[in-house]
Order: C-alpha cells, then sequence, then structure tokens
C-alpha cells in the first residue's frame, strides 16, 4: 500500500504542475545587446515562481514560464524597469499544451 502511494505521488505532482504553468510574453523598449539580454535574463530568474526565462533580442521579446504563482503585472514592469528598460505590453499567453 505505501509503495502505491510514492509511485503514484509524484506522478500527480507532475501532472498538476504541468495544468497550472503557464507563459507570460512581455514586449521590451531597450534592449540592444547581449549584455541586456543577460541583465533581464538574471533579473526573471531571481523570481521563485518563474520556472524558465527566455529573452529574445531580435524580437524584443521575453518568455516567461511560471509555476502556479503567476507574478503580477506590476511585479514583472518592475523588473524591467530595475534592470533599466522600459516595459511595453505583459501578455498572459494562453496554455498550448492541450
Ligand atoms: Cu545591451
Amino acid at each position: 500500500m505505501k509503495i502505491w502511494l510514492l509511485t503514484i505521488l509524484p506522478l500527480i505532482l507532475i501532472v498538476s504542475s504541468a495544468s497550472y504553468a503557464r507563459t507570460v510574453e512581455v514586449e521590451v523598449y531597450g534592449m540592444t545587446c547581449a549584455f541586456c539580454v543577460d541583465n533581464l535574463t538574471r533579473q526573471f530568474n531571481k523570481m521563485e515562481s518563474v520556472s524558465k526565462v527566455d529573452v529574445s533580442l531580435k524580437l524584443k521579446k521575453i518568455h516567461l514560464e511560471t509555476d502556479e504563482e503567476l507574478p503580477t503585472i506590476e511585479t514583472i514592469n518592475q523588473a524591467i524597469i530595475d534592470a533599466g528598460f522600459t516595459p511595453v505590453k505583459v501578455t498572459i499567453l494562453p496554455d498550448e499544451k492541450e
């Protein structure tokens, strides 16, 4: 009985975290080089609710993968301002996993 629980529990955790994951797209003004990308990546890596950061210099966009707890738009905007850039638009993308 206990062994059965130990096997099923991690599976439940994986499924539930996947269904709550969200992607947030942020348009940023002022990115010009690889240092800007690095700066912004580090800024968002500090956030506990962000599991993955993908900064595109070409598109001037940041993709954030978040846990069930979504960072607020204010928090995202502030992080960009703190890194020295201007937030343009924050979009919460619909779940593409289904
Ligand atoms: Cu730069």
